[in-house]
């Protein structure tokens, strides 16, 4: 189906007939029903679709919140735009801004949330399919849930590569290239150097226009159609092809987003005669009255995320159980590459995901590079 497609009826939309949309939530979509689901047992799959909003409590600020967002922030680096510090091309010419940021953002300076202590509750629950993260700070790897249950999808600190001969570097020797010098960040900002070639060494987060990591293009076909509920916390939904997951699990499964505001709806385009309507066949359903009339299946929960998880931990008297987590912080060091030398094992970040559709793009799903350069972000 093509987005705006016109649809007779919501049977050709869904794939589903009216009976088969109400056994979801007997055609109430609400957290409430959700819970109730949940407390019947009736999710064992879910999958976790998360982004840079999750982090925002542990002290590491998002990319869009306006005045506390790292874009509104960043003017002090004089950038052509505030992507331009995650574009490779840019990066590759002046390295400055973003190692002066990585200093401020670094992930082992930060704790897991509550909300991340929540997706390690689910996976001690054998709830959880999988999280795809769209951080790059760590935190899930570091609650110590089974490190197969996340996808970095943009990557992590953990890995560093020299952009020019390729070699590995760990974190540890990266983390003491950047934090060699206590002088003032802006003034005095370390560059990490290949000692083999004297190349920038760039941790392994992939920057726009690059290619996701491989481990993103190997799992996320099966997971989408593996899911039985979609959890979307804390993210505009602005980066793809991550975002596209919300539109491509099946279409009987229910679609939950948890943020401070209302993204990624669906675009209604009108009634054109009786019984005929104009609709994207992408994004969530609620939020508008015409979509909401039809909506079988999406959930928006409107708050800081960490609030929410707490309200609903507490109704499915798991409340416990996440203090314990919260409490106890078990650090793991799954995943976490060798800590004193510069040969990393894990070769995972060295392939990535080889076709167009796999690369960071920013809007709806075309490549940035091209939106980079007549400068319209689409939005939603
Ligand atoms: P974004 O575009 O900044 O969107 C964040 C969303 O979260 C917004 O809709 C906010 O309203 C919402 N939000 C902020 N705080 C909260 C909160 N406490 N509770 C609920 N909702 C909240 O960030 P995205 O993740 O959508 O963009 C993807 C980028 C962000 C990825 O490429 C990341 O690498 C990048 N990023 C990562 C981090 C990190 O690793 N922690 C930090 C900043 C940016």
């Amino acid at each position: 189906m093509e987005p705006g497609e016109i649809f007779k009826s919501m049977e050709e939309l869904s794939g589903m007939s009216e009976k088969e949309r109400s056994l979801i939530f007997n055609r109430k979509p609400n957290i409430e029903t959700f819970i109730s689901n949940v407390k019947k047992n009736k999710y064992s799959k879910i999958l976790i679709l998360a982004g840079a909003g999750i982090s925002v409590s542990a002290g590491i600020p998002d990319f869009r919140s306006p005045e506390s967002g790292l874009f509104h922030n960043l003017q002090k680096y004089k950038l052509p735009q505030p992507e331009s510090i995650f574009d490779l091309h840019f990066f590759r010419s002046n390295p400055k801004p973003f190692f002066s940021l990585t200093r401020e953002i670094y992930p082992s300076n930060f704790e897991p949330t509550p909300t991340h202590r929540f997706f390690q509750l689910l996976d001690q629950k054998d709830m959880l399919l999988r999280v795809y993260t769209q951080n790059i700070d760590t935190l899930e790897r570091q609650t110590g849930m089974r490190g197969d249950k996340v996808i970095e999808c943009h990557g992590s600190y953990a890995t560093n590569t020299c952009l020019t001969c390729k070699r590995k570097y760990s974190q540890n020797w990266f983390k003491k290239q950047i934090f060699q010098s206590s002088d003032n960040v802006d003034d005095n900002v370390v560059i990490p150097t290949c000692l083999n070639c004297n190349g920038i060494v760039k941790p392994d987060i992939t920057f726009y226009g690059e290619n996701l990591p491989a481990q993103f293009g190997r799992m996320y076909k099966n997971d989408v159609n593996e899911a039985d509920a979609l959890i979307v916390l804390g993210t505009s939904l602005q980066v793809y092809p991550v975002a596209g997951i919300v539109d491509l699990v099946k279409p009987d499964i229910p679609r939950i987003l948890i943020n401070r505001d209302c993204v990624h709806r669906a675009n209604y385009l009108g009634k054109l005669s009786k019984g005929t309507f104009e609709i994207s066949t992408d994004g969530f359903w609620f939020g508008k009255k015409e979509l909401e009339k039809h909506n079988y299946r999406d959930i928006f929960v409107q708050g800081d995320c960490d609030d929410v998880i707490k309200d609903i931990c507490k109704e499915l008297k798991w409340d416990e159980e996440l203090n314990k987590l919260l409490n106890n912080k078990t650090k793991s060091d799954n995943n976490t590459p060798d800590n004193n030398g510069t040969n990393i094992k894990n070769a995972e970040t060295e392939e990535s995901v080889q076709n167009n559709n796999g690369k960071v793009t920013q809007g709806n799903g075309n490549d940035l590079s091209a939106m980079l350069d007549n400068l319209s972000l689409k939005n939603e």
